[in-house]
């Protein structure tokens, strides 16, 4: 009991300093960073985010590296008139980032595509990501893998 408690702050702690780099003032700031745990035969999996843009530009995510999974893709989820839930890439490969706004990848709307699994993802696991964007330099994060959403 006393060893989850040591590793749930120690989590806590590191989850404060990576979010502390990420908002350096006037960038880009991504925070709740997870992906949902992937049963052992998945294919595939998905991460999730919010992008505050502080800057005065706009700006765009453009692509997402990690070594977790074999292609990573952008994606938007939406549901057809038969309430058929279906995704495809974002319009021109790129989500925008209006400059002051907050931008939520989420399930059922964006979200980042991880394209072949390399390993399942278990829950309590941090998978590192690298963020792309347009105009701001790129920002390292750590996707949490959970059972559900934040
Ligand atoms: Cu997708």
């Amino acid at each position: 009991m006393a060893v989850q408690r040591v590793g749930l702050l120690l989590f806590f702690v590191v989850g404060a300093l990576l979010a502390g780099c990420g908002g350096n003032s006037g960038g880009i700031e991504a925070s709740g960073v997870w992906g949902r745990e992937s049963p052992s035969m998945a294919q595939n999996g998905a991460f999730y985010l919010e992008l505050r843009n502080n800057g005065d530009a706009d700006d765009a995510l453009v692509a997402v590296q990690t070594t977790a999974c074999s292609q990573v893709e952008l994606h938007e989820s939406s549901m057809d008139d038969h309430d058929v839930m279906s995704m495809d890439p974002v319009e021109g490969g790129r989500i925008p980032l209006p400059a002051g706004e907050t931008i939520s990848l989420e399930p059922g709307g964006l979200h980042v595509m991880c394209l072949g699994v390399v390993e399942p993802f278990v829950s309590g696991e941090r998978i590192p990501l690298v963020l792309h964007f347009e105009q701001h330099e790129p920002l390292e994060v750590e996707a949490e893998i959970r059972r559900d959403a934040p």
